[in-house]
Protein backbone atom coordinates (compact mmCIF):
# COMPACT_ATOMS: atom_id res chain seq x y z
CA UNK A 1 0.00 0.00 0.00
CA UNK A 2 3.27 2.33 0.79
CA UNK A 3 4.23 1.46 -2.37
CA UNK A 4 1.08 2.45 -3.83
CA UNK A 5 0.70 5.86 -2.62
CA UNK A 6 3.99 6.75 -3.32
CA UNK A 7 3.16 5.45 -6.60
CA UNK A 8 0.35 7.65 -7.30
CA UNK A 9 2.49 10.88 -5.59
CA UNK A 10 4.91 10.61 -8.36
CA UNK A 11 2.42 10.56 -10.93
CA UNK A 12 0.95 13.65 -9.63
CA UNK A 13 4.36 14.94 -10.00
CA UNK A 14 4.58 13.49 -13.40
CA UNK A 15 1.76 15.57 -14.45
CA UNK A 16 2.94 18.85 -13.19
CA UNK A 17 6.82 18.27 -14.95
CA UNK A 18 4.50 17.43 -17.85
CA UNK A 19 3.08 20.48 -17.80
CA UNK A 20 5.76 22.40 -17.69
CA UNK A 21 7.81 20.80 -20.46
CA UNK A 22 7.62 23.85 -23.60
CA UNK A 23 8.40 21.70 -26.08
CA UNK A 24 8.68 18.14 -27.45
CA UNK A 25 12.64 18.01 -26.62
CA UNK A 26 12.05 18.72 -22.74
CA UNK A 27 9.11 16.35 -22.86
CA UNK A 28 11.08 13.79 -24.51
CA UNK A 29 13.73 14.10 -21.62
CA UNK A 30 10.95 14.11 -18.69
CA UNK A 31 9.84 10.58 -20.99
CA UNK A 32 13.43 9.63 -20.99
CA UNK A 33 13.80 10.51 -16.80
CA UNK A 34 10.75 7.73 -16.23
CA UNK A 35 10.67 5.23 -18.83
CA UNK A 36 14.03 5.66 -20.66
CA UNK A 37 16.47 2.04 -20.76
CA UNK A 38 17.75 4.07 -16.91
CA UNK A 39 14.63 5.33 -16.33
CA UNK A 40 12.66 5.31 -12.60
CA UNK A 41 9.79 2.62 -13.76
CA UNK A 42 12.17 0.48 -15.80
CA UNK A 43 14.85 0.20 -12.75
CA UNK A 44 11.66 -0.18 -10.57
CA UNK A 45 11.13 -3.40 -12.81
CA UNK A 46 14.26 -4.65 -12.66
CA UNK A 47 14.11 -4.95 -8.96
CA UNK A 48 10.98 -6.90 -9.36
CA UNK A 49 13.19 -10.41 -9.70
CA UNK A 50 14.63 -10.05 -6.21
CA UNK A 51 10.79 -10.03 -4.65
CA UNK A 52 8.95 -13.22 -3.78
CA UNK A 53 6.23 -14.47 -5.96
CA UNK A 54 3.18 -12.88 -4.58
CA UNK A 55 5.13 -9.55 -3.55
CA UNK A 56 6.15 -9.57 -7.14
CA UNK A 57 2.64 -9.98 -8.55
CA UNK A 58 1.18 -7.24 -6.18
CA UNK A 59 4.72 -4.95 -6.90
CA UNK A 60 4.14 -5.93 -10.96
CA UNK A 61 0.57 -4.87 -11.38
CA UNK A 62 0.94 -1.80 -9.52
CA UNK A 63 3.89 -0.69 -11.30
CA UNK A 64 1.96 -1.96 -14.63
CA UNK A 65 -0.75 0.32 -13.91
CA UNK A 66 1.91 3.00 -13.14
CA UNK A 67 3.09 2.93 -16.55
CA UNK A 68 0.37 2.95 -18.16
CA UNK A 69 -0.46 6.31 -16.02
CA UNK A 70 2.78 7.51 -17.17
CA UNK A 71 2.93 6.73 -20.85
CA UNK A 72 -1.06 8.23 -20.92
CA UNK A 73 0.64 11.14 -19.29
CA UNK A 74 2.70 11.64 -21.71
CA UNK A 75 1.37 11.02 -25.13
CA UNK A 76 -1.31 13.48 -23.58
CA UNK A 77 0.87 16.45 -23.32
CA UNK A 78 3.25 15.32 -26.71
CA UNK A 79 -0.33 15.65 -28.28
CA UNK A 80 -1.01 19.20 -26.89
CA UNK A 81 2.74 20.48 -27.31
CA UNK A 82 1.92 18.80 -31.19
CA UNK A 83 -1.31 21.41 -31.67
CA UNK A 84 0.56 24.07 -30.04
CA UNK A 85 3.39 23.95 -32.66
CA UNK A 86 1.05 23.49 -35.69
CA UNK A 87 -1.42 26.28 -34.13
CA UNK A 88 1.49 28.15 -34.04
CA UNK A 89 2.90 27.61 -37.33
CA UNK A 90 -0.54 28.09 -39.63
CA UNK A 91 -1.00 31.32 -37.37
CA UNK A 92 2.54 32.61 -38.68
CA UNK A 93 2.27 31.42 -42.38
CA UNK A 94 -1.25 32.61 -42.74
CA UNK A 95 -1.52 34.69 -45.85
CA UNK A 96 -3.63 38.32 -45.52
CA UNK A 97 -5.75 38.16 -49.04
CA UNK A 98 -7.00 41.81 -47.96
CA UNK A 99 -3.17 43.54 -48.30
CA UNK A 100 -2.70 45.35 -50.78
CA UNK A 101 -0.44 43.63 -53.56
CA UNK A 102 3.44 44.48 -54.26
CA UNK A 103 3.45 45.80 -57.51
CA UNK A 104 6.23 43.86 -59.88
CA UNK A 105 6.63 47.14 -61.73
CA UNK A 106 5.05 47.45 -65.17
CA UNK A 107 6.35 47.77 -68.47
CA UNK A 108 6.06 49.54 -71.35
CA UNK A 109 6.11 49.14 -75.30
CA UNK A 110 9.22 50.25 -76.86
CA UNK A 111 8.92 53.68 -78.20
CA UNK A 112 9.21 53.15 -81.74
CA UNK A 113 6.43 50.40 -80.81
CA UNK A 114 3.96 52.76 -79.42
CA UNK A 115 4.76 55.03 -82.70
CA UNK A 116 4.01 52.06 -84.89
CA UNK A 117 1.04 51.59 -82.78
CA UNK A 118 -0.39 54.79 -83.13
CA UNK A 119 0.07 54.91 -86.59
CA UNK A 120 -1.68 52.03 -87.43
CA UNK A 121 -4.40 52.52 -85.22
CA UNK A 122 -4.61 56.41 -86.87
CA UNK A 123 -4.62 54.76 -90.78
CA UNK A 124 -7.22 51.97 -89.32
CA UNK A 125 -9.44 54.39 -88.87
CA UNK A 126 -8.79 56.23 -92.04
CA UNK A 127 -10.12 52.71 -93.56
CA UNK A 128 -7.13 51.49 -94.32
CA UNK A 129 -6.15 48.09 -93.63
CA UNK A 130 -2.66 46.70 -91.77
CA UNK A 131 -0.39 44.23 -93.55
CA UNK A 132 3.04 42.54 -92.62
CA UNK A 133 5.44 40.31 -94.90
CA UNK A 134 8.70 38.47 -95.10
CA UNK A 135 11.52 40.60 -94.05
CA UNK A 136 13.84 38.11 -96.56
CA UNK A 137 12.31 38.79 -100.11
CA UNK A 138 13.20 37.68 -103.45
CA UNK A 139 14.53 39.98 -106.02
CA UNK A 140 11.25 40.94 -107.68
CA UNK A 141 9.16 41.85 -104.71
CA UNK A 142 11.69 43.77 -103.58
CA UNK A 143 13.47 45.91 -106.59
CA UNK A 144 12.03 44.83 -110.01
CA UNK A 145 8.14 44.94 -109.15
CA UNK A 146 9.19 48.55 -107.96
CA UNK A 147 10.38 49.52 -111.14
CA UNK A 148 13.64 49.14 -110.24
CA UNK A 149 15.17 46.67 -112.84
CA UNK A 150 18.73 45.09 -113.02
CA UNK A 151 20.43 48.01 -113.83
CA UNK A 152 18.63 50.47 -112.86
CA UNK A 153 20.57 53.68 -110.85
CA UNK A 154 17.94 53.60 -107.75
CA UNK A 155 19.32 49.81 -107.16
CA UNK A 156 22.41 51.78 -105.65
CA UNK A 157 20.17 54.38 -103.34
CA UNK A 158 19.29 51.59 -101.24
CA UNK A 159 22.26 50.02 -99.69
CA UNK A 160 21.11 46.22 -99.84
CA UNK A 161 22.20 43.01 -97.82
CA UNK A 162 22.08 40.38 -99.89
CA UNK A 163 21.69 36.50 -98.89
CA UNK A 164 22.84 33.22 -100.38
CA UNK A 165 20.66 32.51 -103.31
CA UNK A 166 20.06 35.67 -104.53
CA UNK A 167 17.62 36.81 -101.77
CA UNK A 168 17.54 40.47 -100.04
CA UNK A 169 16.85 42.00 -96.67
CA UNK A 170 14.01 43.96 -97.86
CA UNK A 171 14.90 47.28 -97.91
CA UNK A 172 11.69 48.99 -97.73
CA UNK A 173 7.92 47.69 -97.02
CA UNK A 174 6.86 48.04 -100.86
CA UNK A 175 7.04 44.37 -101.47
CA UNK A 176 4.59 43.88 -98.53
CA UNK A 177 2.33 45.98 -100.66
CA UNK A 178 3.18 44.06 -104.14
CA UNK A 179 2.50 40.87 -102.65
CA UNK A 180 -0.95 42.55 -101.08
CA UNK A 181 -1.26 43.59 -104.89
CA UNK A 182 -1.70 39.77 -105.70
CA UNK A 183 -4.06 39.34 -103.62
CA UNK A 184 -6.58 41.64 -103.18
CA UNK A 185 -8.59 43.72 -106.24
CA UNK A 186 -9.03 47.73 -106.01
CA UNK A 187 -10.56 49.70 -104.65
CA UNK A 188 -8.21 49.30 -101.47
CA UNK A 189 -6.41 51.01 -98.94
CA UNK A 190 -3.72 49.56 -97.24
CA UNK A 191 -0.53 50.29 -94.92
CA UNK A 192 2.62 47.68 -94.66
CA UNK A 193 4.72 48.55 -91.35
CA UNK A 194 7.99 46.35 -90.08
CA UNK A 195 11.59 45.98 -90.31
CA UNK A 196 13.43 47.05 -92.88
CA UNK A 197 17.19 46.55 -93.82
CA UNK A 198 20.23 48.45 -95.23
CA UNK A 199 23.91 48.75 -95.33
CA UNK A 200 24.20 51.83 -93.62
CA UNK A 201 25.29 53.01 -90.08
CA UNK A 202 26.41 56.17 -89.19
CA UNK A 203 25.33 58.88 -86.63
CA UNK A 204 21.92 59.30 -88.28
CA UNK A 205 21.44 55.75 -89.85
CA UNK A 206 20.91 52.12 -88.46
CA UNK A 207 21.47 49.27 -90.15
CA UNK A 208 17.54 47.86 -89.76
CA UNK A 209 14.84 50.93 -88.68
CA UNK A 210 10.69 50.89 -88.98
CA UNK A 211 8.76 51.60 -92.22
CA UNK A 212 5.14 52.80 -92.32
CA UNK A 213 4.24 52.59 -96.37
CA UNK A 214 0.77 53.28 -97.52
CA UNK A 215 -0.85 52.43 -100.99
CA UNK A 216 -4.57 53.74 -101.55
CA UNK A 217 -6.26 52.61 -105.26
CA UNK A 218 -9.52 53.74 -106.15
CA UNK A 219 -11.51 54.85 -109.27
CA UNK A 220 -10.46 58.65 -108.69
CA UNK A 221 -7.49 59.05 -106.74
CA UNK A 222 -5.77 62.22 -106.82
CA UNK A 223 -2.84 63.97 -105.48
CA UNK A 224 -4.96 65.98 -103.99
CA UNK A 225 -6.33 63.30 -101.88
CA UNK A 226 -2.84 61.95 -100.94
CA UNK A 227 -2.42 65.85 -99.66
CA UNK A 228 -5.36 65.89 -97.68
CA UNK A 229 -4.86 62.45 -96.23
CA UNK A 230 -1.30 62.88 -95.32
CA UNK A 231 -1.46 66.70 -94.12
CA UNK A 232 -4.30 65.38 -91.53
CA UNK A 233 -2.05 62.79 -90.57
CA UNK A 234 0.77 64.76 -89.68
CA UNK A 235 -1.23 67.44 -87.68
CA UNK A 236 -3.05 64.31 -85.58
CA UNK A 237 0.86 62.59 -85.26
CA UNK A 238 2.24 66.05 -83.92
CA UNK A 239 -0.87 67.55 -82.36
CA UNK A 240 -1.03 70.68 -84.11
CA UNK A 241 -4.13 71.20 -86.07
CA UNK A 242 -1.96 74.21 -87.47
CA UNK A 243 0.87 72.95 -88.36
CA UNK A 244 2.50 74.12 -91.91
CA UNK A 245 2.52 71.07 -94.53
CA UNK A 246 4.50 71.48 -97.84
CA UNK A 247 5.58 69.00 -100.78
CA UNK A 248 8.53 69.00 -102.92
CA UNK A 249 8.79 67.66 -106.32
CA UNK A 250 11.15 64.68 -106.13
CA UNK A 251 12.04 61.08 -107.42
CA UNK A 252 11.41 57.48 -106.52
CA UNK A 253 11.48 55.20 -109.38
CA UNK A 254 8.02 53.46 -108.13
CA UNK A 255 5.92 56.96 -108.23
CA UNK A 256 5.32 59.62 -110.67
CA UNK A 257 4.88 62.61 -109.75
CA UNK A 258 6.51 62.10 -106.76
CA UNK A 259 6.98 64.40 -103.47
CA UNK A 260 8.85 65.16 -100.03
CA UNK A 261 6.57 66.62 -97.88
CA UNK A 262 7.92 68.41 -94.83
CA UNK A 263 6.43 70.46 -92.19
CA UNK A 264 7.26 73.28 -90.27
CA UNK A 265 9.92 72.50 -88.09
CA UNK A 266 7.59 71.34 -84.50
CA UNK A 267 11.30 71.95 -82.14
CA UNK A 268 11.36 75.83 -83.21
CA UNK A 269 8.27 76.06 -84.70
CA UNK A 270 10.34 77.49 -87.84
CA UNK A 271 12.58 80.09 -85.99
CA UNK A 272 15.75 77.95 -87.09
CA UNK A 273 17.32 75.46 -85.11
CA UNK A 274 19.90 72.79 -85.15
CA UNK A 275 17.16 69.79 -85.73
CA UNK A 276 16.19 71.44 -88.80
CA UNK A 277 19.74 72.54 -90.15
CA UNK A 278 18.11 76.18 -89.88
CA UNK A 279 16.09 75.71 -92.43
CA UNK A 280 12.47 75.88 -90.37
CA UNK A 281 11.36 72.60 -92.21
CA UNK A 282 11.79 68.90 -91.48
CA UNK A 283 11.53 66.54 -94.19
CA UNK A 284 9.16 63.75 -92.57
CA UNK A 285 7.62 61.48 -95.79
CA UNK A 286 7.80 60.64 -99.45
CA UNK A 287 4.62 60.01 -101.70
CA UNK A 288 3.62 59.85 -105.09
CA UNK A 289 0.76 58.72 -107.58
CA UNK A 290 1.63 55.01 -107.80
CA UNK A 291 3.98 55.16 -110.94
CA UNK A 292 2.29 53.08 -114.20
CA UNK A 293 4.85 50.64 -114.61
CA UNK A 294 4.09 48.90 -110.89
CA UNK A 295 0.43 49.18 -111.61
CA UNK A 296 1.11 47.55 -114.96
CA UNK A 297 3.51 44.92 -113.09
CA UNK A 298 0.72 44.36 -110.35
CA UNK A 299 -1.90 43.86 -113.27
CA UNK A 300 -4.45 46.82 -112.58
CA UNK A 301 -6.54 47.91 -114.76
CA UNK A 302 -5.46 51.55 -115.34
CA UNK A 303 -8.80 52.76 -117.64
CA UNK A 304 -10.41 52.83 -113.81
CA UNK A 305 -7.77 53.24 -111.48
CA UNK A 306 -5.91 54.92 -110.16
CA UNK A 307 -3.42 55.42 -106.93
CA UNK A 308 -0.98 57.02 -104.14
CA UNK A 309 1.77 55.53 -102.18
CA UNK A 310 3.85 57.26 -99.53
CA UNK A 311 6.17 56.15 -97.24
CA UNK A 312 7.52 57.31 -94.08
CA UNK A 313 10.53 56.22 -91.60
CA UNK A 314 9.49 55.51 -87.79
CA UNK A 315 12.34 56.27 -86.04
CA UNK A 316 12.79 59.62 -87.49
CA UNK A 317 8.81 60.53 -86.80
CA UNK A 318 9.45 58.85 -82.97
CA UNK A 319 12.30 61.05 -82.58
CA UNK A 320 10.24 64.71 -83.42
CA UNK A 321 7.54 63.67 -81.25
CA UNK A 322 9.44 62.89 -78.38
CA UNK A 323 12.72 65.44 -78.93
CA UNK A 324 15.09 62.60 -78.80
CA UNK A 325 17.92 63.69 -80.15
CA UNK A 326 20.05 60.51 -80.80
CA UNK A 327 19.04 57.83 -82.93
CA UNK A 328 21.09 55.36 -81.21
CA UNK A 329 19.48 55.76 -77.77
CA UNK A 330 16.09 53.56 -79.66
CA UNK A 331 18.97 51.00 -80.11
CA UNK A 332 20.54 50.63 -76.57
CA UNK A 333 18.02 49.20 -74.35
CA UNK A 334 18.92 51.50 -71.61
CA UNK A 335 16.01 51.33 -69.10
CA UNK A 336 16.40 54.97 -68.23
CA UNK A 337 15.30 56.10 -71.39
CA UNK A 338 12.88 53.58 -71.85
CA UNK A 339 11.31 53.94 -69.04
CA UNK A 340 10.58 57.55 -70.27
CA UNK A 341 7.67 56.35 -72.25
CA UNK A 342 5.89 54.45 -70.21
C1 LIG B 1 10.39 57.42 -98.26
C2 LIG B 1 9.61 57.26 -99.49
C3 LIG B 1 7.88 56.05 -100.52
C4 LIG B 1 6.38 54.63 -101.68
C5 LIG B 1 7.28 54.84 -100.67
C6 LIG B 1 5.25 52.82 -102.89
C7 LIG B 1 4.83 51.52 -102.83
C8 LIG B 1 4.21 50.96 -103.91
C9 LIG B 1 4.03 51.68 -105.05
C10 LIG B 1 4.49 52.98 -105.06
CL1 LIG B 1 3.70 49.35 -103.87
N1 LIG B 1 5.06 53.52 -104.00
N2 LIG B 1 5.84 53.36 -101.81
C11 LIG B 1 6.07 55.69 -102.53
C12 LIG B 1 6.68 56.90 -102.37
C13 LIG B 1 7.59 57.11 -101.37
O1 LIG B 1 8.77 56.17 -99.47
O2 LIG B 1 11.04 58.38 -98.07
N3 LIG B 1 10.29 56.44 -97.36
C14 LIG B 1 10.98 56.51 -96.10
Amino acid sequence: MADNRESMASTADLAEAAAACRDLAELEQLRVHWLGKKGMLTVEMQRLGSLDPETRRSVGAGLNRKKTAVQAVLDARRQELQQEHLDRRIRSETVDVTLPGRSGGKGNLHPIRQTLVWIETYFRQMGFEVADGPEIEDDYHNFTALNIPEDHPARAMHDTFYLEGGQVLRTHTSPVQIRYLETHEPPLRMIATGRVYRRDSDLTHTPMFHQVEGLYLDTSASFADLRGLLADFLQSFFGQSDLSVRFRPSYFPFTEPSAEVDVRCVICQGEGCRVCKQTGWLEVLGCGMVHPAVLDGAGVDQERFTGFAFGLGVERLAMLRNGVNDLRLFFENDLRFLRQFS
